[in-house]
């Protein structure tokens, strides 16, 4: 069997050889009717027999993966696909650092193991039920179908840790696997494992907001444990990074495209000031104050996906061997982190100043540094569409101290530019920094639904080329079927 392709005799297309693996393939047709089950009862809400233009993968070659067609969802084809395995490849930090890859799981590093490809799974799912209603009030048909092909390929990311789990991890990986269909985002009883995760998207704005900076968590974390010494998990994260850079662009364009319509509107309504929140919004457009407020929040909700800045169970996972840092192989130094140190950003007495700390311990807070850092890229973006249009106003990403539940600023109050305030000033100014009810409703009073093929909702821009090179009014989502 060639690796490269995937094999789609099988009810579970795969690239891992399945129909040879008699045992796991049962396990995983085992777990598919279950999964059905929850697609139906929490996947999109409508459209499930609408015809939706989709991409599947059918190789793991970076230079050609997917191709296009028009799919119901529940036909979808979730597979399991691994990328190529690396000759000889070993493991590249911690203790175990130059020894060869493990193509099993070492036993005493199994629940550690077990532990991050549950929590990884978990959010998978967590995000299709999130999202699930944003299909009844999408922007466009092209809109549509790009929130069907995230929420597909969260699906099949879930099956990916599924497949981890139900292959290396015997009974309690497959017990495992049955719990990941039993939470549920939100649920009071049962919730997500993690912060953002249990948080509604009730808008589109929050979608594209969720899509660049909740699925850039994603990205970081995937590509830590691609560096993985368990290599499973490496060839896995590593092809899913294939998928999830559409995820991001979807966010990215989703805001350039919001920006943009919302600089339009307010050139050609002649009006200078972007603050104005009431004449702008009279537009039927989103101000760009209240962009700032949903970027806030959102952006602040997924530093928390970054565990506390200080953290023992970072620092055990590395001397295991088991997530690195990103780009772990092109970083010089001694892939140990014995003796080094790393400036970590704390609360000393009731001020926010950088200490150095263990470099092993401090491995979150370097993770989301090189976050914050690819989040950066945005703005600039962003922005640049704001000056072209004439407009003084720059969008930012708030302080790390802001608006923070999980690490060393839980307990405190901090603007966006990081000044630390007390409870009562908060209460009285959190509403200029964080979207309000008024905000949410003002957002969502624009959203209903466009579906006439290359029509647009008047709050947001076309975008500058269609998915897979279509034209502006390819008919994405055939609706009535
Ligand atoms: N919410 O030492 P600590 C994605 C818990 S997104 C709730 O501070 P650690 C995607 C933590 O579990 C990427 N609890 O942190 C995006 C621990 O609990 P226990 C998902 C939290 O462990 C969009 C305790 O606090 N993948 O793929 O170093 C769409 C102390 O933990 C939170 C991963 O995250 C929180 N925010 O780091 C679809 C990778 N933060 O065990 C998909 C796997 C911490 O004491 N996960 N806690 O009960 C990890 O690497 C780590 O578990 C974390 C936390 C980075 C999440």
């Amino acid at each position: 069997m060639n690796i490269m392709n995937v094999d789609y005799t099988t009810k579970i297309p795969n690239n891992v050889n399945l129909s040879e693996d008699r045992q796991v393939l049962k396990a995983l047709e085992g777990w598919h009717p279950g999964y059905m089950d929850w697609w139906s009862d929490m996947g999109p809400e409508g459209f499930q027999q609408s015809l939706v233009y989709l991409r599947t993968a059918y190789s793991v070659d970076p230079r050609g993966w997917a191709k296009f067609d028009y799919v119901k969802m529940p036909e979808y084809r979730w597979g399991i696909l691994l990328a190529p395995q690396e000759e000889n490849r070993v493991i590249p930090f911690g203790e175990h650092y130059g020894e060869p890859a493990w193509q099993e799981v070492p036993g005493e590093h199994r629940a550690m193991l077990r532990r991050l490809i549950v929590i990884q799974g978990d959010t998978e799912p967590a995000s299709v039920e999130q999202q699930r209603h944003l299909g009844k009030t999408a922007p466009s048909l092209y809109d549509l179908r790009n929130l069907f092909q995230v929420n597909v390929e969260e699906g099949r990311h879930l099956w990916a840790m599924v497949y981890l789990l139900q292959k290396y991890f015997g009974r309690d990986g497959r017990e495992e696997a049955d719990e990941l269909l039993r939470r549920r985002s939100g649920d009071a009883d049962s919730p997500r494992m993690l912060g953002a995760f249990n948080e509604k998207t009730p808008d589109w704005l929050s979608f594209f907001m969720f899509t660049y900076f909740t699925d850039r968590d994603g990205k970081m974390q995937l590509h830590s444990l691609a560096q993985s010494g368990f290599d499973p998990l490496s060839r896995t994260c590593r092809f899913m990074l294939t998928e999830e850079a559409h995820h991001m662009f979807v966010g990215e364009t989703g805001i350039s495209r919001v920006v943009q319509r919302t600089c339009e509107a307010m050139k050609d309504a002649g009006i200078g000031d972007p603050s104005d929140i009431a004449k702008v919004r009279a537009l039927g457009v989103i101000d760009l104050p209240t962009i700032q407020k949903k970027l806030n929040l959102h952006y602040s909700l997924s530093l928390d996906l970054f565990g506390s800045e200080v953290s023992t169970n970072a620092a055990n996972a590395f001397n295991a061997g088991v997530k690195g840092r990103y780009r772990e192989t092109q970083i010089e130094d001694d892939h140990r982190l014995q003796n080094s140190t790393y400036p970590v950003l704390k609360l000393v007495n009731g001020q926010i100043k950088r200490v150095d700390e263990p470099a092993l311990t401090a491995l979150n807070m370097r993770l989301r540094d090189d976050y914050t850092q690819d989040c950066a890229k945005g703005m600039l973006r962003w922005n640049k569409i704001i000056s072209t249009a004439g407009y003084d106003f720059k969008l930012t990403l708030p302080n790390v101290a802001f608006h923070r539940q999980i690490g060393e600023f839980k307990d405190v109050h901090a603007t966006p530019e990081g000044a630390l305030i007390d409870d009562a000033n908060w209460g009285k100014r959190k509403s200029g920094w964080l979207p309000s009810s008024d905000d949410g409703d003002f957002i969502a009073s624009l959203m209903t639904p466009v579906t006439e093929p290359g029509g647009f909702a008047p709050w947001i821009s076309p975008p500058k080329v269609g998915i897979d090179n279509k034209p502006g009014d390819f008919e994405y989502v055939k609706i009535e079927t």
